[in-house]
């Protein structure tokens, strides 16, 4: 403790009156030889100045979900905050598409063919939506309408078969319209199930019309099974794995 001055100042009371004002260097006049240095004010009086007050730690917050992330501030509560698949800064239970910022939407009938003289549409493709998130390997069931119109007046006994599968990926269904008859829309209703592929990420599902028959012709030499080159488009539906 620092030595008091008090006493000092209450002997010599009217003299030194003003002097015995709180000093808030809190150092003893000059002279001193404790090693301190001397009061630069030369008050005679010295108290000690008051420290800070002392400041409470402040207590664990509340987390009802044991993500570290405290109730007010956070983001998903009942799920962990740190997991963010796809890192585009929401977290994974409360994000309602973990393959980039925003679900996908998508429109259909897509329609294409181009120059194989016949022309398809897929009324229909769903897995429920035909926008879901699957775990690597899950098998989900699907249901899909195809239309198909053949209008190949230069080729009238040629088959046709429409294929559906992941782009860039394996064709998961082929339906078989045989030799349709020209120039009138026929239609196809299917279901079937598929496998979602291993890898993290989007897989877009996409259609294809083949003029090869039995979906055999071509594509079943193939090991992705589709006939001749594998489409990107049109996308008829989208998986997120995750
Ligand atoms: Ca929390
Ligand atoms: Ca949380
Ligand atoms: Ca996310
Ligand atoms: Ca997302």
């Amino acid at each position: 403790m620092r030595p008091r001055r008090l006493g000092l100042c209450l002997g010599g009371l009217t003299a030194t009156i003003a002097a015995c004002a709180f000093d808030p260097t809190g150092l003893p006049p000059g002279g001193n030889n404790d090693g301190r240095p001397a009061d630069p004010d030369g008050a005679v009086a010295t108290i000690d100045a008051p420290g800070p007050p002392p400041i409470d730690a402040p207590g664990p917050c509340s987390d009802d979900d044991g993500d570290t992330v405290c109730n007010n501030v956070d983001r998903c509560p009942g799920s962990d905050d740190r997991r963010d698949a796809d890192s585009d800064g929401t977290p994974d239970g409360c994000d309602d598409w973990d393959c980039g910022p925003t679900r996908p939407t998508i429109s259909l009938p897509a329609s294409t063919g181009g120059n194989l003289n016949a022309s398809i549409e897929l009324w229909s493709f769903n897995f429920g939506p035909n926008v879901v998130e699957l775990s690597p390997g899950a098998t989900i069931g699907f249901g899909d309408t195809v239309a198909l119109r053949d209008s190949n007046n230069a080729c009238p006994n040629c088959s046709d078969q429409v294929e559906v599968g992941f782009a860039g990926g394996a064709r998961f269904q082929c339906v078989d319209f045989g030799d349709p008859q020209q120039g009138v829309t026929q239609r196809q209703l299917r279901t079937g199930s598929v496998t979602a592929p291993s890898a993290p990420g989007r897989h877009d599902v996409v259609i294809k019309v083949a003029q090869a028959s039995n979906c055999t012709s071509g594509g079943g030499s193939r090991v992705d099974g589709w006939w001749e080159s594998v489409p990107t488009a049109p996308i008829v539906a989208a998986v997120c794995v995750r």
